[in-house]
């Protein structure tokens, strides 16, 4: 059986020779399914010279491409996904702008999608649907094609009360509930979804919502990383010297790691400050400890992303200006995207990563750190779904910049055997949410159910 992949971004990335498949995330996570399955994938469009179909090389994989009138997308993308659903999922009600072209857009581009899978569908097709940007998607879709349809959430589903805030909100969920499996990365975002669904009068048994004569099911389908590339990385001599440089770089005794897009979701300002609050409370650790931040470059025509990194620069620089010596750089910034391979050289030089997303759907970061390195601590949000799993991390409450400072010290500080412990049951946890099940689970349960 066929199957139809529908997600904004596509899976690929351009280089001279044409367009080769993408590492990680979703990418990693699909495109072995889709390419046994022959499958094609619909995103928007990046690569218009390519035309609307292109075959990416080395992949069965057949691309798709949605273009869009310039203002349509910058209202689509750049405003209800990224400045109405985007704060607002992840409780940054501030920076909510509800505004109605907006959502007009969003429609626009929704329908616009939809047209483009129902040209693409052929009858026995799947067809599996990505994240927030394509919220109205799976009803528009079962109003053209008879088609199994899955629905995957990638970041988390607010409080109902939060939800409610969206004068769009019935007909959001009545788009989404236009699937018949939707799934999210944990059970608390389910049981979030069920209670707004419920809130806009559907009726819901156990974990499942009733439309009319159909009842759509809402699951819980972790989405984990590669653990058989990422244990490769973890032998590899070559990144094993890499991790040394690093380390040798880094000049001090023990080296913290934060590894982000550069969002404000993600809780750089506030980690910084708390770094910062150690270097001020735990004197002793001046001249010994590291901290490198590494930030890739994000949604960089949203304002509110050109503002953070302003001031993400401004807390840089004041922090060095306190403590920087001749003989010690407490801090490293790095922003830009490395490769899958370099990343693994500072997972792996790394003595504590600190992973504090002020929200976060899962954090595969997190992840990738504590299945490369050999005997590191992982500091984590305990407002990161990854938190629902990592349980043998040292969760922190990222809003808490003294108890972020204590953590520090306490991962500076914890003693190899305690180390090893804690490590070998996360990375036991890891391999069982291996990103290659999560596709496979998913499908298995759509097309069964
Ligand atoms: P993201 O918000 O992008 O994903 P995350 O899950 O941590 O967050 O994934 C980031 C990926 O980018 C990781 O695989 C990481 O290796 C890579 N990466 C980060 N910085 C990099 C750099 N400088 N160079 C190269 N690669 C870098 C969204 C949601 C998450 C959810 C995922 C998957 O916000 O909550 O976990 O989708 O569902």
């Amino acid at each position: 059986m066929g199957l139809i992949i529908v997600a904004n971004r596509a899976p690929f990335r351009l280089t001279p020779e044409g367009l080769v498949p993408a590492v990680g995330g979703l990418a990693t996570a699909l495109l072995p399914v889709l390419e046994r399955r022959h499958g094609v994938w619909v995103a928007a469009g990046e690569w218009r010279e390519k035309g609307q179909a292109a075959t990416p090389r080395e992949s069965q994989v057949r691309l798709e491409q949605v273009f869009f009138p310039e203002k349509e997308w910058q209202g689509y993308y750049g405003g209800f996904s990224n400045r109405v659903l985007w704060p607002l999922c992840h409780y940054f009600l501030e920076r909510v702008e509800l505004r109605r072209e907006f959502y007009q857009d969003y429609q626009r581009a929704n329908r616009r999608f939809a047209e483009r899978v129902a040209e693409v569908f052929r009858e026995g097709d799947t067809v599996f649907v990505q994240d927030y940007h394509l919220l109205l998607l799976p009803r528009l879709l079962r109003e053209r094609i008879a088609a199994k349809i899955g629905f995957f959430f990638h970041i988390p589903w607010p409080s109902s009360g939060v939800f409610r805030i969206l004068p769009w909100g019935r007909a959001l969920v009545e788009g989404v509930l236009g699937a018949d499996l939707i799934g999210f990365h944990t059970p608390e975002y389910v049981e979030n979804f069920l209670r707004t669904a419920a809130y806009y009068g559907y009726q819901v048994e156990g974990n499942r919502v009733r439309v009319g004569e159909r009842w759509v099911r809402v699951e819980a389908h972790p989405l984990g990383i590669d653990t058989g590339r990422f244990g490769e990385l973890s032998q590899d001599p070559h990144i094993g010297l890499h991790a040394r440089a690093l380390k040798r770089l880094a000049g001090a005794e023990r080296l913290i790691l934060g590894v982000d897009r550069l969002d404000y979701t993600k809780g750089i300002l506030e980690r910084l400050l708390a770094y910062e609050r150690l270097l001020q409370s735990y004197p002793q650790w001046r001249g010994r400890v590291a901290f490198f931040q590494i930030a890739t470059p994000s949604r960089t025509s949203v304002h509110a992303y050109r503002e953070l990194k302003r001031r993400v620069d401004e807390v840089v620089g004041r922090i060095m200006g306190s403590f920087l010596r001749e003989d010690w750089v407490p801090l490293r910034y790095f922003y830009q995207t490395y490769t899958q391979e370099e990343l693994a050289a500072f997972y792996r030089a790394a003595d504590v990563a600190l992973i504090t997303p002020l929200r976060d759907g899962m954090n595969l970061v997190a992840m990738e750190y504590a299945y490369t390195t050999e005997d590191g601590v992982l500091v984590l949000s305990n407002l990161a779904g990854a938190a629902e799993y990592l349980k043998e991390a040292l969760l922190v409450n990222p809003y808490d910049l003294d108890g972020m400072a204590q953590a520090l010290d306490r991962a500076l500080r914890m003693p190899e055997g305690e180390r090893r412990e804690r490590l070998s049951a996360l990375k036991a946890r890891i391999e069982a949410l291996n990103v290659q099940g999560w596709a496979e689970r998913f499908l298995a349960s759509l097309e069964e159910g």
